[in-house]
C-alpha cells in the first residue's frame, strides 16, 4: 500500500491555467487521439482519480458502469471531492476540478498522484470532451451535485441536493463522450475496459473494482476484480496456460525514498522470458531503470547462490542474463512521486535512482527466498544452468560449422524479389505463404515499391524453440535479413528497409495459423517493429461474385450478402480457398493495389494481453486456442481503406 497521505488537500492547491476551449480545439494534444483509443482514455482519467483516492487509503471500492447509450458512470467510496469555495478561482472546488486544466496532478506536502495515464491531464479534459458530465458528492451527511453540458459549460453552480447517512461518502461522475469530437466511435469496447480494469486490480492489491456493462448479456453484466495477492496473483494469471516449475511465487515489496517497489516472479517450463514492468500503473513497454535493477539483482543473487552451494565453480564465468531469465514470468511495479518517461513511445522509466532501489530491495528478499526455499532454489538454478549449457553448445556448434549468424549475413535472401526503391518510407514487403502465391504476387506487384518474400509452409513456432535455435530456421533468417533492422535486443527500426511489412496468407485456418506464427515471431524478436506500427495484415477477398461480364469481390459474408442483394439473380459465386487461386492481376486488384486494398495495421494495444493471446494460440492448451481464433482480434485495427 502506498503511504497514507498526511497532508490533506486544500482548495488552494489547484492552479488556474487555461480554458477548456483549448482542449476541444486540439483534443489529440490532451488524450493522444480521438480514435477508439482516445475515447477509452476518458474512462481512465476518471478511474485514475478514484484509484488515487484508494491508494491514499480512503476508498476501497470503485464501480465502473457503462449503460446502453454508452454513458459511463464511475463511483468510489472515498472522501468525496471537496465542495467548499476554492480560494484562487472563487468557485467550488468540484467546479474547479472539472473546468480548470491541470487541476489535479502534483501537490506539495507529501501528497501525490500515483496512478495516471501517459497524459495524466485530469477530469477537466473529460468534461471538455463530453456532451454532458454530471458529478455527485456524498460528504458530511450531505449530497451535492453539479452538471455540465456541451463540452464543460456549467448548467448551474454546485448545489446541495439533499442529505444522506453521515456514514456515506464518495464521488460519482457520469459522462457521455461528445460525438462531435469522437467522430469515429463513441462505443466502448467491453474487452478493452475489462482487461485494463483487471490489470489495475492486479496492480493495486485489495482494491475492489466492479465492472458493470449493461450492454452485454444479463448474467455477464457484473465483473468483480479484487486481488488480495496483487502481483502474486497477476503472475499466476499470466502463467495459467503454462507449466510452472515451482509452486511458490517469489514475491517482494519495499519502499525507499518515497519510491514503492513490488516484484513477483515464477518460472515456467518454457524458454521465453515474460517480464513486464509498470510505473504508477502504466505499462513501461520500453523498460527503464526499474527493469535494469531487476535484472541486476536476479543475475547477482542467482549466481551467488549457485556458487555458494557449489552448483557452479567459484571461477566459472557464471550464468548470463539470458540464462537466468529463460522461462521467467515476472512483474515489476514501482510507484514513484515524480516519474520521468523517456523513449520513443514515452514508456521507458528514466529515473536513474530507481535502479539501485529495486536492485537492493529485490536482491535482499530474493536471497532470503532462496535460502528459505531450498527446493525452489534448486529447481530455478538447475533451469538456468541447462539454459547456459544450451547456449554454450549452440555457440560451439555455430563456430564449428562456421555458419554465420543471422545478424552477420550481408547478402539478401535468394527468394526475395526486392523492390527497386531504396526509400524505406514508401517501400513495402509482402510476406507470402507458399511459392505459388509468391509467384502470383511477384507478377502482380508494382516492383517500384513492393517486394515479395515467399515463405515455404509453416514457419518455426518460436514459442517452443530455444533462442539459439530460431536463427537456424531459414524462413526466419530470410525475414531478418530482408527487414535489415537487426533482431532481439539489437533492433534498430531506423534501419528497417520497408515501412510496411505486410503478412499475406490464405483466408483459412491454415492461413490464420501461419499468420499467428509470424506474429508470434515478430512480437518476440522484433517487438519495436510491431509497437511502432510497421506490421500489416493483407485482406484478400473471400468471394468473387460474377454476373455476365461484371464481377465484384466480397471480403466477408456480410459483403457477399450485399453483393447478392445489389446484383440480383443468376450469379456465379466463387469462394477463394487460397491466394493461389487468383491470377496476378486479380491479386493486385483485390489485395495489393494501394488504391483499393484494405490493410489491417497490427497494434499491440497492450503487450501483455497480446502475449496471453499468443500464449493461448501457441501454447499446449488446446481448448483456449480454438476460442481465440473465432472471437478475439481487437489488437488489430482497420487502417488503409
Ligand atoms: C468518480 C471519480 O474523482 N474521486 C475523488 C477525491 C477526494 C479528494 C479530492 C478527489 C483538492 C484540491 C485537488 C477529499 N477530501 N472519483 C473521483 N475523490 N479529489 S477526486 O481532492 C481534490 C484535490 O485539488 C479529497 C480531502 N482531500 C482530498
Amino acid at each position: 500500500m502506498i503511504e497514507k497521505v498526511e497532508h490533506s488537500y486544500t482548495s488552494n492547491d489547484i492552479q488556474v491555467l487555461e480554458g477548456l476551449e483549448a482542449v476541444r480545439k486540439r483534443p489529440g494534444m490532451y488524450i493522444g487521439s480521438t480514435s477508439e483509443r482516445g475515447l477509452h482514455h476518458l474512462v481512465w482519467e476518471i478511474v485514475d482519480n478514484s484509484i488515487d483516492e484508494a491508494l491514499a487509503g480512503f476508498a476501497t471500492d470503485i464501480t465502473i458502469k457503462v449503460d446502453k447509450d454508452n454513458i459511463v458512470t464511475v463511483e468510489d467510496n472515498g472522501r468525496g471531492m471537496p465542495v467548499e469555495k476554492h480560494e484562487k478561482t472563487g468557485i467550488s472546488t468540484v467546479e474547479t476540478i472539472f473546468t480548470v486544466l491541470h487541476a489535479g496532478g502534483k501537490f506539495g506536502g507529501g501528497a501525490y498522484k500515483v496512478s495516471g495515464g501517459l497524459h495524466g491531464v485530469g477530469a477537466s479534459v473529460v468534461n471538455a470532451l463530453s456532451e454532458f458530465l454530471d458529478v455527485t458528492v456524498y460528504k458530511n451527511g450531505e449530497v451535492y451535485n453539479m452538471r455540465f453540458e456541451n463540452g464543460g459549460e456549467a448548467v448551474e453552480p454546485l448545489k446541495k441536493i439533499g442529505d444522506c447517512d453521515i456514514e456515506k461518502h464518495g464521488s460519482i461522475v457520469s459522462f457521455k463522450a461528445d460525438p462531435l469530437i469522437f467522430k469515429e466511435t463513441t462505443v466502448y469496447v467491453h474487452d478493452i475496459l475489462r482487461d485494463r480494469l483487471r490489470q489495475i486490480a492486479f496492480l493495486n492489491k485489495g482494491i475492489r473494482i466492479i465492472f458493470n456493462d449493461q450492454r452485454v448479456e444479463e448474467n455477464k453484466q457484473n465483473l468483480v476484480f479484487c486481488y488480495e495477492g496483487g502481483l502474486m496473483e497477476y503472475v499466476q494469471y499470466l502463467n495459467k496456460n503454462k507449466q510452472p516449475i515451482h509452486d511458490k511465487i517469489v514475491y517482494c515489496e519495499g519502499m525507499e525514498d518515497g519510491i514503492q517497489i513490488e516484484v513477483a516472479m515464477q518460472y515456467n517450463d518454457g524458454y521465453t522470458p515474460n517480464i513486464y514492468s509498470f510505473c504508477n500503473n502504466i505499462n513501461t513497454h520500453e523498460g527503464g531503470y526499474h527493469e535494469d535493477g531487476f535484472k541486476l539483482a536476479l543475475n547477482r543473487i542467482i549466481n551467488n547462490y549457485a556458487k555458494e552451494n557449489n552448483m557452479l565453480k567459484k571461477d566459472d564465468e557464471g550464468l548470463q542474463g539470458d540464462d537466468v531469465r529463460e522461462g521467467l514470468t515476472a512483474i515489476i511495479s514501482v510507484k514513484h512521486p515524480d516519474p520521468q518517461y523517456e523513449g520513443q513511445t514515452k514508456t521507458k522509466l528514466g529515473n536513474s535512482e530507481v535502479r539501485k532501489i529495486v536492485s537492493n530491495i529485490l536482491g535482499e528478499q530474493l536471497e532470503r527466498f532462496l535460502m528459505e526455499n531450498p527446493d525452489e532454489a534448486k529447481t530455478i538454478i538447475e533451469k538456468s544452468m541447462v539454459a547456459s549449457k544450451a547456449r554454450l553448445a549452440a555457440k560451439k556448434a555455430r563456430e564449428l560449422t562456421r555458419r554465420k549468424g543471422a545478424l552477420e549475413i550481408s547478402s539478401l535472401p535468394g527468394k526475395l524479389a526486392d523492390c527497386s526503391s531504396k526509400d524505406a518510407s514508401i517501400s513495402e514487403i509482402y510476406i507470402v505463404e507458399g511459392d505459388s502465391a509468391g509467384g502470383s504476387a511477384k507478377q502482380g506487384r508494382d516492383s517500384k515499391f513492393q517486394a515479395i518474400l515467399p515463405l515455404r509452409g509453416k514457419i518455426l513456432n518460436v514459442e517452443k524453440a530455444r533462442l539459439h535455435r530460431i536463427f537456424d530456421n531459414n524462413e526466419i533468417r530470410s525475414m531478418i535479413t530482408a527487414f535489415g533492422c537487426g533482431v532481439g535486443n539489437e533492433v534498430d527500426t531506423s534501419k528497417l528497409r520497408y515501412h510496411k511489412i505486410v503478412i499475406m496468407t490464405d483466408a483459412d485456418v491454415d492461413g490464420a495459423h501461419i499468420r499467428t506464427l509470424l506474429l508470434t515471431f515478430l512480437y518476440r524478436y522484433l517487438r519495436p517493429v510491431v509497437e511502432q506500427g510497421y506490421i500489416y495484415i493483407a485482406q484478400p477477398p473471400l468471394y468473387k461474385v460474377q454476373k455476365g461480364n461484371s464481377a465484384r469481390y466480397a471480403y466477408s459474408d456480410a459483403e457477399l450478402n450485399v453483393c447478392k442483394a445489389e446484383m440480383g439473380d443468376r450469379l456465379s459465386i466463387q469462394r477463394y480457398k487460397g491466394l493461389g487461386e487468383m491470377n496476378p492481376e486479380q491479386l493486385w486488384e483485390t489485395t495489393m493495389d494501394p488504391e483499393f486494398r484494405t490493410l489491417i495495421q497490427v497494434q499491440i494495444e497492450d503487450a501483455m494481453d497480446a502475449d496471453l493471446v499468443f500464449e493461448t494460440l501457441m501454447g499446449d492448451e488446446v481448448e483456449p486456442r480454438r476460442n481465440f481464433i473465432v472471437e478475439n482480434a481487437h489488437f488489430v485495427k482497420n487502417l488503409d481503406i
